[in-house]
């Protein structure tokens, strides 16, 4: 890769995971391909969010609770390979204001990955991980539009949540239409 490029890896918590509170189908099926993709030496930089709430947090007026600081359902699933993992970025950690963006919360304030991946000289980003049409999506527009990387969003390292028939494709076309490039193919 000629750009220095990082690997995000986002949300891989046991809660959304087949079984969690907020299980997603195939988060299994992802699990080996991103250990493939983190561990085959192509990354100048590997980093991974993971959500995390304090009870009671605002994200679950609109979910149920899920990944509470400190439980299980907050851990970065087992089979994940974090080897390479040069620093796991906590996100949704206020408890009044969320973050679907690994990058920024809803307010603005920075997670620090931005700042992270800029010290390391990231012009370029691969992001996989879940859920496509949340996590994914904000930390990919972000990464563009206010991060100044290029992103890439492997599909097949991803899966989405598609509470909505057509969530998932909808999420695809907002992330090219912020400049995301969509890799969709076998890895
Ligand atoms: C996510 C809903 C709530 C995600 C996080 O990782 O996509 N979705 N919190
Ligand atoms: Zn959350």
């Amino acid at each position: 890769m000629e750009a220095k490029t990082a690997l995000i890896i986002v949300d891989l918590n046991n809660d959304f995971l087949p079984g969690g509170a907020l299980g997603v189908a195939g988060g299994d099926v992802i699990l080996p391909v991103i250990n493939k993709l983190a561990g085959g030496g192509d990354y100048a930089t590997v980093v991974a969010t993971q959500d995390w709430h304090l009870g009671d947090h605002v994200s679950f007026e609109t979910w149920p609770a899920h990944c509470v600081a400190g439980t299980f359902g907050a851990e970065l699933h087992a089979d994940l390979n974090q080897a390479n993992v040069h620093a796991v970025i906590r996100k949704g950690f206020d408890q009044d204001v969320d973050s679907y963006s690994g990058f920024y919360d809803e307010r603005g304030a920075t997670n620090g990955l931005a700042e992270l991946l800029k010290a390391r000289g990231i012009e370029r980003v691969d992001i996989a991980g879940i859920a496509t049409d949340y996590c994914v999506k904000a930390t990919a527009i972000d990464a563009v539009l206010r991060a100044g990387l290029k992103a890439r969003v492997l599909l097949e390292a991803c899966r989405g949540v598609g509470v909505h028939p057509g969530d998932i494709d909808q999420a695809i076309e907002a992330m090219r239409t912020a400049g995301v490039e969509i890799v969709d193919g076998t890895l």
